[in-house]
């Protein structure tokens, strides 16, 4: 008759090393999407411009600022939905900027945008289809950020 044998508490070696069998770049693989230099991941949830930008700055990233087609595209990879960019017009109305204060070179604005809706809209938001938007500040939209590889 076939009885089954206790669980052994000690875990045979080829089960022992199964940490180092999922590298990071597996877990990056499977959450976030790299484009050159740059790491995009999100969290998932929805803060506000100021929260977003904490946020990252916490984990050592920064905000999403692309720089071309290629890692605009790879933001709405991760994000899936309407996220804050780092850029803004805060300091100079129309005038947009990334947070490094640099003025943006690559722009992909929705058509008949920015329109500074209600003349609140300072922040940037990307939505699913790449296209930009500019959004109130304190709009609550996807945090995601961008991390040196
Ligand atoms: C509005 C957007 C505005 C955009 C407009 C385009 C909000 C709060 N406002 O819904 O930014 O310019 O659509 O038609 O999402």
């Amino acid at each position: 008759e076939y009885v089954q044998k206790p669980l052994s508490r000690k875990l045979p070696s080829r089960q022992a090393s199964v940490i180092p069998m999922f590298p990071i770049s597996g877990l990056a693989f499977a959450l976030g999407k790299q484009v050159g230099k740059k790491f995009y991941l999100t969290n998932g949830r929805k803060m506000t411009f100021d929260r977003v930008k904490a946020l990252c700055a916490h984990f050592q990233a920064s905000m999403a600022i692309p720089m071309n087609a290629e890692e605009n595209k790879a933001i709405t990879y991760v994000t899936k939905g309407d996220a804050f960019m780092g850029i803004t017009d805060k300091e100079n109305e129309g005038h947009f900027v990334d947070l490094t204060g640099r003025p943006v070179t690559y722009q992909n604005w929705n058509a008949n945008e920015p329109n500074n809706a209600n003349s609140e809209e300072h922040c940037v938001m990307i939505l699913p289809d790449g296209k930009w938007n500019d959004i109130s500040c304190s709009a609550s939209l996807l945090a995601v950020c961008e991390f040196p590889v």
